[in-house]
């Protein structure tokens, strides 16, 4: 009779468990495939001002590689990885971005990765709680470490991250109802950035999520990675060499010029024209930094302001791997410019518009 009860006890805790949305697992089916990238799908044209490129502007399009080249990039897939997901008209403006990762306090961040890519790669998240062999970065084998896994997985591998999503994970008293945090592949982390693997985590606050965890105290969410893509320095670069015409001797100052990509979400010119809004919409902005030490750079939007946790901007500033979350109610309608307000980034195409109907 008291091993019944036990196991009846127990069959209700899991009960309780399963039917509890506070423990709800969130699952994702993420990939590294390598894709043919191009930075500015317009060209010839400057989205910016319809004009043809000019002959400064042909050096990040035109010039050696040009404006596509491999990259290695997350991608969505259905349960197993049967199919690729396709991506809905709100999530046009992710670009180059990886699928969007959502959660709240007291769910698990359940991802399911593979690693279609000739490179080792992996998932390594900032701000969520995981344990060292749901890092994604290669640990020390000098300490005893040799038969710890790391979530480092080798091309055509496969590996299932669990994080954690505690308080500490989740906005802070002066941060908003959500948040966004970095996920990228560490394995050669500046190799594996520049390459493209790269995309963003929101958490939003207890009691504020949606079914579908976005912000219920929101109407409209978009991410923008401000960085200088340095093709250079990707894990592809030998691979993109035979695309290059003319000058293209790695050690010239003028080829490797021409292999730096300003983008907002790994487009230039205009060509992100992913930021669609209303009129009085309540709008929130999450800017994420990545790359070195060029990658300082500071958000401006026209014909708008935001708040950043209760101060009133309409020019941020975002670091390498640095996040920020701001809110906008756009109230006159127009084209308005988006750019990074660092002058040589605007010149080499940091820019693009957000549309307010
Ligand atoms: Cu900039």
């Amino acid at each position: 009779m008291q091993k019944k009860l036990g196991s009846m006890a127990a069959f209700i805790v899991w009960l309780a468990l399963i039917a509890n949305p506070a423990c709800a697992a969130r699952e994702y089916w993420i990939a590294a495939d390598e894709v043919q990238w191009d930075y500015a799908p317009s060209f010839p044209l400057n989205v910016m001002n319809g004009k043809e490129f000019t002959a400064e502007q042909r050096v990040f399009v035109e010039q050696g590689i040009g404006r596509r080249y491999l990259k290695s990039v997350y991608r969505e897939y259905t349960q197993g990885f049967r199919t690729l997901k396709q991506r809905g008209a709100e999530e046009q403006h992710l670009g180059i971005l990886g699928p969007v990762i959502r959660a709240t306090v007291g769910d698990e961040i359940v991802v399911h990765f593979k690693n279609n890519t000739r490179f080792p790669a992996s998932i390594h998240p900032h701000g969520v709680r995981y344990t060292m062999a749901n890092e994604g970065a290669p640990h020390s084998h000098t300490a005893g470490n040799e038969h710890q896994p790391d979530g480092v997985v080798a091309p055509g591998g496969e590996y299932t991250y669990r994080w954690g999503v505690p308080e500490r994970a989740a906005p802070g008293p002066n941060d908003p109802s959500s948040i966004a945090w970095i996920y990228h592949s560490h394995v050669d982390e500046s190799a594996d950035t520049n390459a493209g693997l790269i995309g963003a985590i929101i958490i939003t606050k207890k009691g504020f999520e949606k079914s579908d965890r976005t912000p219920a105290d929101v109407d409209r969410e978009f991410i923008s990675l401000f960085a200088v893509f340095d093709e250079n320095a990707s894990l592809h670069l030998q691979t993109n060499l035979p695309a290059c015409n003319g000058l293209c001797d790695p050690d010239n100052e003028d080829f490797q010029e021409s292999n730096l990509k300003h983008g907002i979400n790994g487009l230039v010119y205009g060509n992100n024209q992913g930021y669609s809004m209303r009129k009085g919409e309540r709008v929130r902005w999450y800017i994420l930094g990545m790359g070195t030490e060029v990658d300082l750079h500071s958000p401006h939007w026209h014909g708008a302001t935001l708040l950043h946790n209760g101060n009133r901007l309409d020019v941020t500033e975002v670091l390498p791997a640095a996040t920020k979350t701001l809110d906008m109610r756009p109230d006159v309608a127009g084209e308005w410019m988006y750019h990074c307000h660092v002058n040589d980034h605007i010149n080499a195409g940091m820019m693009t518009n957000f549309i307010v109907q």
